[in-house]
């Protein structure tokens, strides 16, 4: 028995679905009229914009009861709860009109009224609660949640400030707060009827031999839900967040005497929880409000699921096998401590009992292998945040590191290592170790990395339990990745493979064999040249900067980070202008090189990338020796919408980091997916994309992962490369003697010592392999015909980077009833 089962994926018969479509338009129409009629602001985009929210809202409700009551019912089957820090959904209104199959309606019911239908949906702020690939991964899977049926929830919490909004001032990076909920949000439902208590702080009493916690404080929980709708199935999920409001009113004896701030100071310090999202590099002074952050989610959730069960089910003992419980990395991690308390304390169970409850429905993805990224918390904040969690995480220690002497005798070192609490320096708790212990099953994201996960960081762990470590790569939805994103390229498929593509990415395959085709190729590149004309528009009204469409464009988004290697690409730019100086008459195939990303705020030698980027692109940019040839441009403020418009665009998709770096990567999906050819190395999800498309389809460079750790091994010297090759001394060179940086001539004198003296992500080891690479990839696409062949077979073996394919082996590894897996 699986969760996916038949009766879940409701797709309607075409009769049923012309009448529903039919009622759908009529229904749409009406209240979109309603809507626009009573706002004064009626004939702007914005206006338009949530009025159809709300009316795609108004129809996703019914559909929303009605997976309710079926979930509800259905007793044979199990609920999913994805517990994420982080869900970068983007924009929603396209999406809810593409899975309502209106999309083409509301553009004619627009279309009387005024804005343009693009006009309109530009108006909608991204939903950016999240930083980078786990937590857009987390909205992928929503997405396929719903698609595929699976009764579901993700759990998150409602940050009034998401990512922050990235602005450049003097080619640096200036944050400023994402203020996203500021003109209301069209799409929550704010669950008066859902709240729970959220204890912090105070004591532990022994009570007629029971523990009893006493908090010294606490907050209420309030229910918001987000309607994920599903694509071609009336299904749908949900996400619910959690937003923290203060337990008491304000005094009112206080507000009397005339202090009205000092009268509400307790309801800053509740709603403060819900203030900021917190970046992945977060400082001292933020820690003990992302772990205040971690508990609401964790303990507000795991509430929300018992209440359900016990309504739905009655016998609470049940609890593990009807309920699946998934930490989207250790930063839900509490989740196993918070279940045992209240089972154990709340419902009155005994010890064993309740943790084969939590281990039958405990999981846990893995989504970094950085050692220093891997989060502990200090024993002493524990302590005093959450008294009685400390003592359950003690005990569980006590009896697992029972177990690990019984297996290896004597063995005090492994005892050391695997415990769950780090003991030198100051105490603290690991959280890998204890979302380990907790779950059934651990996975990696990539083949390589789950590889790497069990012969590194855990590999005590997987000798321990060599079972419960496993693999899924990560995929992404086509819906929002190829369909919405990409309008023309879809429905080219659509004309050449038929449609049966869209509903199993799997048929792309069918593409293989017809990638020679000169029709196809042609329309292929006319397709493409369409994107980049429209972004070359794009980057002109952003940047004033002209672009020629018919140049490569080489693209490069993502999170700015050290182990990602902007700065080699910046590199490669800084080779190429140098050639194209010493050698203007040679002939070159012209680029555009695009950048976006963000820094986190307190990363320095990320942003100093950035600030390079645009001292470079203002040097060549502003050269007439260069002309056309290559152009630099970095587009500010990176995230979900800007990528949906980017990588339609893209011919070359770069993925370059140090190999066994980058866990997975997503965005290596969404160009190859988009007919982009990848230049990379063998790392993370990469190396899948390789096989699946051949290795000859994609334009791999490098040293491997293992040759990485060989080498550092012996100690790596990378000033021997530098020695070694002419072109990247000059390229060195010109940094460190101010080049690009002439008003501050020693501004890049850290860069280049890092790179000089320690480069730990070994970019001069991979330099002169890099620009090989990137020479091959001139030559190809220089015969346009070839390209097109190559980006067709890229797309063709795209099928399984599907994040339905990814869930669906989730189901069957890891979230069916712990029986049938
Ligand atoms: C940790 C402690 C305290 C505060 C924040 C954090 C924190 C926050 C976010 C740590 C890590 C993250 C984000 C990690 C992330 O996005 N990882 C990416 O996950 C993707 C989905 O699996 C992969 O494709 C990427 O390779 C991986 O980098």
């Amino acid at each position: 028995m699986t969760s996916i089962s038949k009766t879940h994926q409701t797709r309607l018969p075409a009769d049923d679905l012309a009448g529903t479509q039919a009622q759908l338009r009529r229904d749409f129409a009406n209240a979109f009229a309603r809507e626009l009629a009573q706002r004064t602001d009626a004939g702007s985009a914005t206006a338009s914009m949530n009025a159809a929210a709300i009316a795609a809202r108004g129809l996703l409700q019914r559909r929303w009861a009605q997976t309710q009551r079926d979930d509800a019912t259905q007793s044979t089957g199990r609920r999913v709860h994805y517990l994420s820090m982080e869900f970068l959904m983007g924009r929603a209104l396209n999406n809810a009109l593409a899975a309502l199959r209106l999309d083409v309606d509301v553009a004619s019911v627009l279309g009387q009224r005024g804005p343009a239908i693009a006009q309109v949906l530009e108006t909608e702020a991204d939903a950016a609660l999240g930083n980078g690939g786990l937590g857009r991964l987390a909205a992928c899977f929503l997405d396929s949640f719903a698609t595929l049926g699976l009764p579901s929830f993700g759990y998150g919490l409602r940050y009034e400030n998401g990512m922050f909004a990235q602005g450049i001032q003097d080619g640096r990076q200036v944050e400023m707060p994402d203020e996203w909920l500021r003109n209301g949000n069209p799409w929550e439902l704010c669950r008066n009827d859902v709240n729970y208590n959220v204890g912090f702080g105070g004591v532990v009493v022994n009570d007629g031999g029971v523990r009893r916690w006493l908090p010294s404080d606490r907050v209420i929980a309030q229910a918001f839900d987000f309607i994920v709708p599903g694509h071609e199935t009336e299904r749908v999920s949900t996400l619910r967040q959690w937003r923290a409001v203060a337990a008491k009113p304000i005094d009112l004896s206080v507000f009397c005497r005339g202090d009205h701030v000092g009268s509400a100071t307790h309801r800053l310090k509740a709603e403060s929880l819900n203030w900021v999202l917190y970046p992945d590099d977060s400082t001292a002074s933020g820690r003990e409000l992302r772990l205040r952050q971690e508990i609401l989610l964790v303990s507000a959730s795991l509430q929300d699921m018992l209440a359900r069960h016990q309504r739905e089910h009655g016998d609470i003992h049940h609890f593990g096998l009807k309920n699946a419980v998934h930490l989207n990395d250790t930063h839900p991690a509490l989740a196993p401590a918070e279940l045992m308390r209240l089972l154990l304390d709340e419902y009155g169970m005994d010890w064993e009992r309740a943790w084969k409850i939590v281990s039958q429905a405990v999981s846990y993805t893995n989504h970094t292998l950085m050692p220093e990224a891997l989060e502990t918390w200090p024993v002493q904040l524990l302590q005093s945040l959450l008294p009685r969690h400390l003592e359950i995480i003690y005990e569980i220690n006590r009896l697992f590191l029972d177990d690990v002497r019984a297996r290896f005798p004597g063995n005090t070192a492994m005892v050391e290592r695997v415990s769950l609490i780090d003991e030198a320096g100051e105490r603290r708790i690991r959280m890998a170790a204890l979302a380990i212990v907790a779950s059934h099953k651990v996975n990696g994201v990539s083949a390589l990395h789950s590889q790497l996960m069990t012969q590194t960081i855990f590999a005590d762990y997987a000798a321990l339990w060599p079972d419960r470590f496993i693999n899924i790569t990560n995929g992404v939805t086509p819906r929002r990745w190829l369909m919405q994103a990409n309008p023309e390229l879809s429905s080219l498929l659509d004309r050449h493979l038929g449609i049966a593509w869209r509903n199993d990415l799997g048929q792309l395959r069918a593409l293989d064999i017809k990638a020679t085709e000169n029709k196809l190729r042609q329309e292929f590149l006319t397709c493409k040249l369409a994107n980049k004309t429209r972004l070359s528009e794009h980057i002109r009204t952003q940047l004033g900067v002209c672009v020629d469409p018919r140049s490569m464009f080489d693209v490069h988004i993502k999170r700015i980070h050290e182990y990602k290697r902007q700065l080699l690409n910046v590199l490669h730019v800084i080779a190429r202008y140098q050639a194209i100086i010493a050698d203007p008459e040679a002939a070159i195939v012209p680029r555009t090189i695009i950048f976006a990303g963000k820094a986190a705020s307190a990363y320095h030698a990320a942003k100093q990338v950035i600030r390079l980027i645009h001292d470079v692109a203002r040097v060549v940019n502003s050269d007439p020796r260069v002309g056309s040839k290559l152009k630099v441009v970095f587009l500010p403020n990176y995230g979900v919408s800007l990528a949906e418009r980017i990588i339609p665009a893209a011919d070359l998709s770069e993925q370059i980091s140090t190999a066994g770096t980058e866990a997975s990567g997503t965005g290596n999906m969404k160009f190859a997916l988009n007919g982009a050819i990848t230049i990379g190395t063998w790392d993370g999800a990469n190396i899948e994309m390789a096989e699946a498309m051949g290795i000859d389809n994609m334009f791999v460079f490098g040293l491997h992962a293992d040759a990485v750790a060989n080498m550092k091994s012996l100690g790596y010297d990378p000033r021997l490369y530098v020695e070694q090759n002419l072109q990247l001394s000059r390229v060195i060179d010109a940094i460190a003697d101010g080049a690009f940086s002439p008003s501050e001539p020693a501004c890049y004198a850290g860069l280049v010592d890092s790179l000089l003296n320690r480069d730990t992500y070994m970019l001069m080891a991979d330099f002169a392999g890099y620009v090989a690479a990137q020479s091959s990839v001139d030559t190809l696409y220089a015969d346009q015909e070839a390209w097109a062949t190559m980006a067709l077979r890229n797309i063709a073996a795209m099928g399984a980077f599907s994040a339905d394919r990814a869930i669906r082996e989730y189901v069957r590894m890891v979230w069916a009833p712990p029986l049938a897996r």
